[in-house]
Formats: C-alpha cells, sequence, structure tokens
C-alpha cells in the first residue's frame, strides 16, 4: 500500500512535470525538477503507455505526451489543474444517473470538490427537463458556496457559461456566444448548457453542473445541438482534459472575482459574449409569463436580465429561456 502510494506520488509529478513543460523535454531535466530517479521515470512511463498514455519520443529532445487515454484518471487531471481551490478533491465515474445529483447527496464535499463522469443515464436540465449524455461529452459538478447576500443561481449560470464560452475560444478559437442565462451556442446551435442548484439542506451550499458535446456526433443529440469535434471537422478526439484544465482555471478565476464582489469584470465579459445586448427578445419567463422588449442590460448582482418594454417598463427577469425575434 505504502509502494503502491509512492509509486503514484511519483507518477503525478512526472505527469505533472510533463505536462507543465508542453513541449519535449529530457529524461535528465524530468529528474531535476522531480528528483524521481531515472529508473524509477523510465518504469513510470512504460506504464503510463500502457495505460493509454502516448509520448512523441525524439533522440534529441526527448519526451512530449501526445494522447491521454479517453477514461479519466483524477491524479492526471489534478496534475494538469492550475487553481487554488476548484478541484483539488476529484471524484471520477465511468457512468452516473447525474453528476449534479450525486455531488449533493455527497455531505462530505468541500467547496471546490468536482465531480466528473463519462457520461450520464439521465443527466438533468433545468425544470425537469433532460440533458443528454452519451460518452464523448464532458459531464462534470462543482461544489460551490454563495455568498450571503448573493444568493441567486443565474449569476453563477453566467460565470460557468461565460467560462465555456471563453475556455472554447481560447482553445479552439470557436466564435461562440452565451445565450442568457445558461447555453453556449455555436451557430445557432447549443454546444454547452449549465445547471446551477441549491442544496436544500444548506442554503449556501451550490452545485454547478456543466454539460459539455465535445467529441459525439450530433445524431446523438436533439435537433439544433453541436459538439466541437463536429464543428471542427476533426477526424481525431478532441483532448477532453485540457479543456477541463482550462475550463476550471477560468470558472475559478471568475468564482474569486464573485467571492470578492468584482462582478463588474464577469458583466463586461457577459457583454462581450452575447448576442442579446440591444436585441428584440421573447422571454418565455420562469413564472410562465411571456415578454417581449429589448435587452437594456444584465443586473450585475444577481445576474437577471433586465428588459425594456414596448411600453417603456423595465423587467427585472430572474429566469427564463429567450428567443431572439
Ligand atoms: C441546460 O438545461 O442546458 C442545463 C444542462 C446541464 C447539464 C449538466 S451535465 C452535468 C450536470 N449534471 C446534470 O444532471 N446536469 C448538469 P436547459 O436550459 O433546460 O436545456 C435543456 C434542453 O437542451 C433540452 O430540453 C434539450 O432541448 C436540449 N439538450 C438536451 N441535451 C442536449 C445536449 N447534449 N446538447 C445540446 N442540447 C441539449
Amino acid at each position: 500500500m505504502k509502494m503502491e502510494s509512492k509509486n503514484n506520488i511519483a507518477k503525478f509529478k512526472i505527469l505533472k512535470c510533463i505536462i507543465n513543460e508542453n513541449k519535449f523535454i529530457h529524461k535528465s531535466d524530468i529528474y531535476e525538477k522531480t528528483k524521481v530517479p531515472i529508473e524509477q521515470i523510465n518504469v513510470i512511463l512504460k506504464e503510463l503507455e500502457k495505460s493509454g498514455y502516448e509520448f512523441s519520443f525524439n533522440p534529441h529532445l526527448g519526451y512530449k505526451l501526445v494522447k491521454v487515454p479517453e477514461e479519466y484518471n483524477p491524479t492526471l487531471i489534478k496534475a494538469g489543474l492550475n487553481t487554488e481551490i476548484i478541484g483539488k478533491q476529484i471524484n471520477t465515474y465511468k457512468k452516473v444517473n447525474s453528476t449534479n445529483k450525486k455531488l449533493l447527496a455527497n455531505t462530505n464535499s468541500k467547496e471546490g470538490m468536482v465531480l466528473l463522469s463519462e457520461a450520464q443515464f439521465n443527466g438533468k436540465g433545468r425544470r425537469n427537463r433532460k440533458w443528454v449524455s452519451p460518452e464523448g461529452g464532458i459531464y462534470l459538478s462543482i461544489l460551490l458556496k454563495s455568498r450571503e447576500d448573493r444568493k441567486y443561481i443565474p449569476i453563477f449560470n453566467l460565470i460557468g457559461a461565460i467560462s465555456i464560452a471563453e475556455s472554447l475560444k481560447e482553445l479552439y478559437n470557436l466564435p461562440v456566444s452565451v445565450k442568457w442565462p445558461n447555453d453556449v451556442v455555436l451557430d445557432s446551435k447549443k454546444i454547452s448548457g449549465v445547471l446551477s442548484e441549491v442544496d436544500s439542506r444548506s442554503e449556501n451550499r451550490m452545485v454547478m453542473g456543466i454539460g459539455i458535446n465535445v467529441n459525439i456526433d450530433s445524431k446523438q443529440l436533439p435537433p439544433r445541438s453541436i459538439s466541437v469535434k463536429e464543428y471542427l471537422q476533426r477526424s481525431e478526439n478532441i483532448n477532453k482534459l485540457k479543456l477541463i484544465w482550462e475550463l476550471l482555471k477560468n470558472l475559478e478565476e471568475k468564482y474569486f472575482l464573485y467571492k470578492n464582489n468584482k462582478l463588474k469584470n464577469i458583466m463586461e465579459k457577459w457583454k462581450y459574449y452575447s448576442g442579446l445586448l440591444g436585441k428584440q427578445v421573447k422571454i418565455f419567463s420562469g413564472t410562465g409569463e411571456i415578454l417581449e422588449g429589448y435587452v437594456n442590460n444584465i443586473d450585475g448582482s444577481s445576474g437577471a436580465m433586465i428588459l425594456r418594454t414596448d411600453t417603456g417598463l423595465e423587467k427585472v427577469i430572474l429566469e427564463g429561456t429567450v428567443e431572439k425575434i
């Protein structure tokens, strides 16, 4: 048991070192950086290859990680994470009912805990809608804490959606936009959705759930959906891990802004990624009302939409589905 965990620590160090390098690295440099003896580095590299990692080897330059297995491995996920709290605790699964449901049920989870599954039997959307969750997508939930004075769900949905949009733009240059309150769309098709929920037992425990269509054929998805792989017309699978690292880093950055009451920055990002500001829209509100008007703004503290109706009234809408007219 002790040997096993020592080997795991060495594996973690080596992976972190190779991932951070992000280019070829010599074994001697791996040793310099990790202090894992060269013989053990050799053994670990072989073990990693056996479990699906692929390295490109150049006798002059050394090793470079080119492919990681599709299966999640918490050690590897942690190795590439650049965060302070999000993802310090990670649980991974092959298939669960719903990552949100599972995380909400886990009363021992700490702030920043991440739960990831390769697929879901019964992925949830808002108001009992379904989130179709075949293998090839990212399905994750994160435990967060809301500020005492800001328990609004829409702001969490916006933080999630903006972070997803930013990550997809930074990594693949996708021309994505954020559709209030919780969708990320590409070419008017949905590529990702966010579902934030409050833990009914403890009001400031929030679970933010994120689904992203990554390596999925849209034939498996509802109409008007798209995946990253499909949009980019790649034959090789997209590296989900890289996207997870980028996403959790971006998310933590926004989460800290929220915690420190610096919401102005989040609203600026929303303005950048939203195609909606100033546009004429129809809103099917959470209370069943249908409203028409122009999107005036998003309220910085709650994430609610401020709609100016034809009669000049300003309406504050916390939840709903929006359509451009
Ligand atoms: C959402 O709801 O968009 C929230 C989706 C959140 C999913 C994540 S996955 C991890 C975590 N665990 C869960 O159980 N859920 C979260 P909403 O705005 O209500 O949109 C739902 C609608 O999107 C459905 O009615 C379909 O029309 C459409 N839809 C369902 N699956 C989709 C998919 N994979 N891609 C694109 N659109 C989809």
